[in-house]
């Protein structure tokens, strides 16, 4: 089967804030189908959508409740199986979310499991009596408070890494597996032609489920050296691909938590590695102190050497993903870039530097039009659980407003406002109240106007997704950075078959010389994102503006 998705750009829609066809403020499926045609324009192969089905909305969808059934607000059944035949005839393929970690506490399983301990669901899940009131383990949830919530049904408790209304699912037991296998057939035989598989590293727990490190001034422990890359993951990770995957033409990306690049081999480079790609976190923590809510300045030379050093382990046996923003990152332009006194040449920037590395690319909505993260003013604006949760525990502190300004830097809910179509009511997304604030600098920053304007941040990523799609060399070439420990500029060349490029970055706000005097004089300037002339004198190159990005190509 071929490697389709070696070649191709992922497009990722968040449907909940993509376009309301309905007027209920409200993403849904008709409003994707409805702009099938721009995708087709932009020039994707492949686009992810979150998740779609049932759910009762306690993290966006990431709950399910059915995972048979298209959730009502984003549409029907009918809906679904219009899109995925929309998408086909447009040459795109179809990758759905799986979220097979956990469920909602609204799924039949869990409903059954909780009021039926020695049914057949009874075991589906991690029940612990816990001793004398005491929590089973000391445990915290990603989203604040403990892992671990008593039900008054089963007088037990019950494991939740995430939200209490997403308890984990219980992987060892092979009821559960096969329950899920036979979902993951359905989709499939539907059509569908791959998986992004939600923190799919986080199935197999710790025996006993062993108290985590706390950390000064914490008060649950870390767990997640007992609840990731567990001993049991390659076995279920391997059964999965043998029941599943390895039987369809189909993309799997996994998204794992807390794994490095060596740790990753196992599921992407090894013989019959279960998984083509992974979406993982490394180069998302660089500018993280002691979790995402504690501010560390960027480190470019650090961010750099993640990029090489996931190039080097993982290719050429396996492939990477790349990304720099998706539904639980802020917006990159304003968290990497200057999104006020260089917004286009920042944007563009993060662009070249997405559309050259050696990874499938993923853009995420709104990304290829420079949108930027949202300015919280009041707690009633924030709508993510995870940001709402951390709110709460500073205000205990009289702290709301240093947490809404970290919300603004860091907050997923910056990258769930509606994406900015127009100048028109609520930027085109939507005709009824908008279930979040749309951005209001939608009038400066929106699709219709860049659509129209050859020199926009749009026609610039349209023009280097085509570049790519016709360069293999920036696809699937070698990789080699050169002045990596320069703190401004990340520089790289990428070389196929006697075709080599030379991609310039200036990550700062100030002009930056790049000494290239041993090579200039065979190098033509290929792309950029300024627009003066490029021409340079044989022995040096001129200085890089502020965020500037150029390709060069060697010529022979
Ligand atoms: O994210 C997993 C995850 O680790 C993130 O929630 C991360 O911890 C958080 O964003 C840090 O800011 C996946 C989904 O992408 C996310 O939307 C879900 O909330 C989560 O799993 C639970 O399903
Ligand atoms: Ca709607």
């Amino acid at each position: 089967m071929s490697n389709w998705w070696k070649d191709g750009i992922i497009y990722q829609i968040y449907p909940k804030s993509f376009q309301d066809s309905n007027g209920d403020g409200i993403g849904d499926i008709p409003g994707i189908i409805s702009r099938l045609d721009y995708l087709d324009y932009l020039g994707i192969d492949m686009l992810w959508i979150s998740p779609i089905y049932e759910s009762p909305d306690a993290d966006n969808g990431y709950d399910i409740s059915d995972y048979y059934k298209i959730r009502p607000e984003f549409g029907s059944d009918q809906d679904f199986e219009e899109l995925l035949i929309e998408l086909h005839r447009r040459d795109i393929r179809l990758i759905l979310d799986m979220v097979v970690n956990h469920t909602s506490d609204e799924h039949e399983w869990f409903q059954k499991s909780r009021k039926d301990p020695a049914g057949p669901y009874g075991d589906f899940y991690h029940w612990q009596p816990g001793n004398n009131g005491e929590l089973p383990s000391n445990w915290g949830s990603f989203f604040g408070g403990p892992a671990w919530t008593w039900d008054e049904i089963r007088q037990e408790y019950y494991l939740h890494l995430f939200h209490k209304k997403q308890p984990d699912l219980n992987w060892e037991n092979p009821e559960v597996r096969q329950e899920i296998y036979k979902m993951m057939r359905h989709w499939l035989d539907r059509g569908v032609d791959g998986f992004r598989l939600d923190v799919i590293n986080l199935l197999d727990k710790a025996d006993g489920y062993p108290d985590g490190q706390i950390k000064d001034g914490q008060k649950y422990g870390n767990g997640v050296p007992y609840f990731s890359n567990g001993d049991r993951l390659d076995d279920y990770l391997a059964e999965m691909n043998n029941e599943v995957f390895r039987h369809y033409d189909m993309v799997t990306i996994g998204e794992t938590i807390a794994t490095d690049a060596s740790q990753a081999k196992t599921f992407i480079s090894s013989e019959n590695h279960p998984l083509d790609m992974l979406i993982h976190f490394e180069h998302m923590s660089v500018d993280h102190g002691d979790g995402k809510w504690d501010k560390a300045e960027f480190d470019l030379v650090e961010f750099k050497n993640i990029i090489g050093n996931w190039d080097k382990e993982i290719r050429p046996e396996g492939w990477n993903a790349f990304y720099l923003n998706n539904h639980d990152q802020p917006r990159a332009v304003s968290r990497f870039g200057d999104d006020e006194n260089y917004h286009y040449q920042s944007a563009t920037m993060l662009a070249t530097m997405l559309l050259t590395l050696p990874a499938t690319p993923f853009v995420y909505q709104g990304e290829e039009i420079g949108m930027t993260n949202y300015n919280f003013q009041d707690f009633n604006e924030l709508r993510d659980i995870e940001s709402i949760n951390y709110y709460k525990s500073k205000a205990k502190e009289n702290k709301e407003k240093a947490a809404l300004k970290r919300i603004s830097e860091i907050g997923r809910d910056n990258a769930r406002t509606p994406v900015q179509w127009s100048k028109e009511l609520n930027a085109g997304f939507s005709e009824g109240k908008p279930w979040i604030k749309v951005n209001p600098n939608y009038q400066a920053i929106n699709l219709s106007q860049q659509r129209n304007d050859e020199d926009s941040i749009l026609n610039y990523y349209r023009a280097l997704i085509e570049f790519r799609r016709n360069n293999q060399a920036l696809i699937s070439g070698s990789f080699e950075q050169i002045a990596a420990d320069d703190e401004e500029i990340f520089a790289y060349w990428r070389r196929l078959d006697g075709v080599s490029y030379l991609v310039l970055l200036n990550f700062s706000n100030k002009e930056q010389s790049f000494l290239a005097d041993s090579f200039c004089s065979i190098l033509s300037y290929v792309n950029g994102n300024y627009f003066e002339e490029k021409e340079h004198p044989d022995n040096s190159l001129p200085d890089l503006k502020p965020y500037e990005a150029r390709i060069y190509r060697q010529s022979n």
